[in-house]
């Protein structure tokens, strides 16, 4: 299934080299993959972030398919319009795809998401998922991880990081209604490029969410960005599953599991968490979290 899916991938470059995106940024790495495999045929709609921000403006563009920049607070809603005016038009073979951060997702867009997906439109909306709003100096957002030192939880006297759970967003977009919803990451293409191609056919509102190392924000060498993430998915922090239709239909086992140390480690925000008491109780809750996942998707 997967081989036949990913035989129909793109040869040409939908996202082009000559962005101003950091080294080693994932989501513009994952954004490549992403858009080999949705092809030509679409309209993206994108979020006011760090990949809108690094791939057009001053009259250029990294995308070679038609793109709109949306507020941040809006990539859903003008996707639903968008995908609406199609429809209405009697246009077809044109798919809608929103693309945005994890803030303009889990956060400020939140409501508008969560009416693309009740309103039942046709849309594959994409969260690039590098757990901070990293356009506007890497703060905090519903997805990052509890411990995390960001620009708002910092690690002082009076903050000890991040406090609240990551937000299950995948978990909300099946209660809600999404008749597709996936994890992917790009230290698995050949998955990602799948869950890419499934979405995209789906007649009904579909959520991925990508995990995204952001080697400025996260602190680690931009070298690293796929290593970190396969690192994360090996630890079970970011699982990877496909729901069709409410039900889990897949889910990928880790061959060589890693304790969540591993990830911790490589992450200049997570240093503060080694070789003190409190520091071991954090880690502790994350590798609980992560059990939690392995034990919940049979990883
Ligand atoms: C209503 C509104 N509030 C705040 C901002 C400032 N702002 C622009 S992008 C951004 C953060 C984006 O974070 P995220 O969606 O996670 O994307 P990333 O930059 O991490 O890719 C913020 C706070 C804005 N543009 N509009």
């Amino acid at each position: 299934m997967v081989k036949n899916l990913v035989g129909n991938v793109s040869r040409e470059e939908l996202f082009v080299s000559g962005h101003n995106a950091c080294g080693g940024c994932g989501q513009a790495i994952a954004t490549r993959m992403v858009m080999k495999a949705i092809g030509k045929d679409v309209i993206i709609v994108n979020a006011t972030g760090c990949l809108e921000t690094v791939t057009a403006g001053g009259g250029i563009t990294a995308w070679e398919v038609p793109w709109i920049h949306s507020t941040f607070e809006n990539a859903a809603a003008v996707a639903s319009g968008v995908e609406a005016a199609l429809k209405s038009g009697g246009r077809k073979g044109i798919k809608v795809v929103a693309i945005a951060g994890d803030g303009g997702t889990f956060d400020i867009g939140f409501g508008m998401l969560s009416g693309m997906v009740d309103r039942r439109h046709e849309v594959m909306y994409i969260c690039m998922d590098n757990q901070e709003y990293g356009n506007t100096g890497y703060q905090k957002s519903s997805s990052t991880l509890p411990g995390t030192a960001t620009a708002t939880t910092p690690v002082g006297s009076l903050s000890r990081g991040k406090i609240q759970p990551k937000k299950d967003l995948p978990q909300i977009m099946v209660a809600n209604g999404a008749v597709y919803v996936a994890t992917a990451s790009p230290a698995f293409p050949v998955d990602l490029i799948a869950k890419v191609c499934k979405g995209k056919v789906k007649t009904g509102p579909a959520y991925i969410q990508i995990d995204t190392p952001c080697p400025t924000g996260h602190g680690f060498r931009e070298n690293k960005t796929i290593e970190i993430a396969r690192i994360a998915v090996e630890t079970g922090l970011v699982p990877l599953f496909e729901f069709e239709n409410g039900k889990l239909i897949s889910s990928m086992q880790i061959k060589n599991k890693l304790p969540v140390q591993d990830y911790l480690k490589r992450l200049g925000w997570f240093k503060h968490l080694f070789n003190t008491d409190e520091g071991n109780v954090l880690i502790n809750n994350l590798q609980n979290m992560a059990n939690e996942n392995i034990a919940k998707y049979n990883l």
